[in-house]
């Protein structure tokens, strides 16, 4: 059994970590390219997204690489400032000529585009009219869905519509730890959250309306709840932890950001759900969930890592630390194997439907050796280990569709600037010279042979 024939073997990237040019052809700022430049920058070494890795220059000789690696689909996000500059209204031709050279490209290589239409960066002008605040945040984004959708859907048949809501929403608007930086009330999470429902909802049926046989997912994040030890109780403990919404830290869950989208109803018998969050949805909220809840072809969710659960005496689930001394990646985050079983198990489980790993990676500390070459072996063990999980759930029956890896280039990694390498090739940002690192070829290898050897 293990991985099924036609499994999308891919990588992934982001409009705004990898085009640069942002400001050329027309194209207009996000909240990224203010949060970067405002008040002197909010990132790491005073790094921008302004040249990242050029791509928007050098797109064919990444395709080229791409058809090297033999990837079956490349996932990458669309720049809406880019498309549309005033996030509504007007059409750049630029900015469609691009990515239909692009689309075109990945295509004479036999490469299977999948356009993620949202991946954080938000047109800067429809910042200022509110962003997801506004109620007609939903029909901009339905609007510029139908853009792309009568633009590239000829071409393109698979859609991803937001990445991550959970750092967008929750990191952008209530942590304000990334862009654009905002700290509001529990009052407004909540009725972003809905609007931004609204919006995936809408722009799922603008997709089905302008592209024949679309395929269509949504790609939220969250760490893995996984038992510490394979008994039922601690397996129990664990799934009801990740399908629960932590009070103190409620961004960080599985349930409140795809319940809606997936099952058309609210996690309402949850306690923070109910105590605290519900209160200030809109009146008669669950008159919208039909247009939230479309059909979806498959379930995307970015895994990097998970923490370890087990049963209490009265079976609730109990936090555990890692072992001590347990491997961490280069950014310091828990290199935890088991989230790609656990994860994508406990999500079939729930959600019924095929699963795609939109996201799975890490960083190293990747130099070039005086050989000229980057020789990253904890990125092939660590890859290794994860395809492994993976395999083992395919294995048990979760029907999973594909796995992209994260990152194709080393590339802007938001607050943290380029000080984070999450390539499978290396970027020197200096000249924009591209270098395979080893992991490239030994990724290419496991594709070729369908992950049967792992
Ligand atoms: C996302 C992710 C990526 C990151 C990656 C490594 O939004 O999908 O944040 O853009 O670069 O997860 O942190």
């Amino acid at each position: 059994m293990a991985f099924r024939k036609d499994f999308l073997w891919g990588v992934g990237t982001s409009a705004y970590q990898i085009e640069g040019a942002a400001m050329e052809d027309g194209r207009s700022p996000s909240v990224w390219d203010q949060y970067c430049h405002e008040d002197g920058g909010h990132i790491k070494c005073g790094h921008t997204g302004d040249v990242a890795c050029d791509h928007y220059h050098r797109y064919k000789e990444d395709v080229e690489l791409m058809r090297q690696l033999g990837i079956k689909s490349y996932r990458f996000s669309l720049s809406w400032s880019r498309i549309l500059p005033n996030g509504i209204g007007a059409v750049n031709q630029k900015g469609i000529d691009f990515y239909n050279n692009l689309i075109d490209a990945l295509l004479e290589n036999g490469i299977t585009p999948c356009i993620t239409l949202f991946h954080w960066d938000y047109p800067y002008e429809l910042q200022k009219k509110g962003a997801w605040l506004n109620p007609e945040s939903a029909d901009w984004f339905a609007y510029y869905t139908e853009v792309v959708a009568k633009a590239f859907g000829d071409r393109v048949k698979w859609f991803i519509t937001l990445n991550e809501p959970q750092c967008f929403l929750g990191m952008g608007y209530y942590d304000g730890c990334n862009a654009p930086g905002k700290r509001h009330s529990l009052e407004d999470m909540a009725l972003m959250l809905h609007n931004m429902f609204l919006a995936h909802g809408k722009s799922v049926i603008t997709i089905r309306k302008y592209v024949q046989d679309a395929k269509v997912g949504y790609a939220p994040t969250c760490g893995v709840n996984m038992p510490l030890t394979n008994s039922a109780a601690d397996i129990a403990a664990a799934k009801k932890q990740y399908l629960s919404i932590d009070p103190a830290a409620w961004i960080w869950n599985v349930v409140l950001w795809s319940d809606p989208v997936v099952l058309g109803r609210y996690p309402e018998e949850d306690p923070f759900f109910a105590q605290q969050f519900r209160r200030y949805l809109p009146e008669n909220y669950e008159d919208d969930m039909q247009i939230i809840c479309q059909p979806l072809d498959f379930y995307g969710q970015n895994i990097y890592n998970g923490s370890l659960w087990q049963a209490d005496a009265a079976g609730e689930p109990m936090w555990t630390a890692n072992p001590v001394g347990n491997p961490r990646t280069a950014n310091g985050w828990p290199v935890t194997p088991d989230a790609l079983y656990w994860g994508p198990k406990f999500l079939y489980e729930r959600y019924r439907l095929p699963i795609m790993i939109t996201e799975n990676g890490l960083s190293c500390h990747d130099m070039v050796s005086l050989d000229g070459k980057v020789h990253d072996p904890n990125r092939i063990d660590f890859t290794h280990r994860y395809l492994q999980a993976l395999k083992r759930a395919a294995n048990e029956g979760v029907d999973i569709l594909g796995y992209y890896h994260w990152s194709l280039l080393d590339n802007f990694e938001w607050g943290a600037g380029y000080t984070e390498r999450f390539g499978l090739i290396y970027v020197d940002y200096a000249t924009q010279e591209r270098i395979k690192k080893d992991s490239f070829d030994w990724y290419r290898s496991v594709i070729e042979e369908n992950g049967e050897y792992l």
